[in-house]
């Protein structure tokens, strides 16, 4: 059965949180410094993050989730929705960006997975600028 428009809006966003929070954590530990590296948890964090973007989460933008929904508020910019091929184009280079992070974060070269991870940062703005509100 098809997943309710609210529903959607808050599974899109559970995905996106979830991505954050492990982007933070790569920041803390390859950017930042603010926590000592750790190969197991930089690994687990880009797969996580591999694993969301090519979730196919863009089925979480069905008709009827491009505005507020009583409580259940989104920042889509209705226009996404009269983009979708270059959504899915976004969505692909973020895949695609996720794919060598996880891959540099397997090889566990600090300075290839900073890199790596500044491109992925990318295209989550990518999308942020042209479909976000704020
Ligand atoms: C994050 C996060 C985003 C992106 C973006 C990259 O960690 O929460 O929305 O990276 O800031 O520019």
């Amino acid at each position: 059965a098809a997943v309710e428009p609210a529903k959607q809006i808050e599974l899109r966003q559970a995905g996106f949180s979830y991505m954050a929070w492990n982007m933070g954590k790569l920041k803390a530990q390859v950017i930042d410094g603010s926590v000592e590296y750790n190969q197991q948890q930089v690994e687990a964090a880009a797969n996580t993050i591999a694993a969301i973007a090519n979730s196919g989460i863009g089925a979480l933008f069905g008709p009827g989730t491009e505005q507020n929904i009583g409580d259940v508020h989104t920042k889509v910019d209705p226009a996404l929705f009269e983009n979708m091929q270059d959504v899915a184009q976004l969505a692909g280079n973020m895949g695609t960006a996720a794919n060598t992070l996880a891959e540099k974060a397997a090889a566990g070269d600090q300075s290839e997975i900073r890199v790596a991870f500044g491109e992925v940062g990318k295209t989550c703005k990518a999308c942020h600028d042209k479909y976000r509100l704020d």
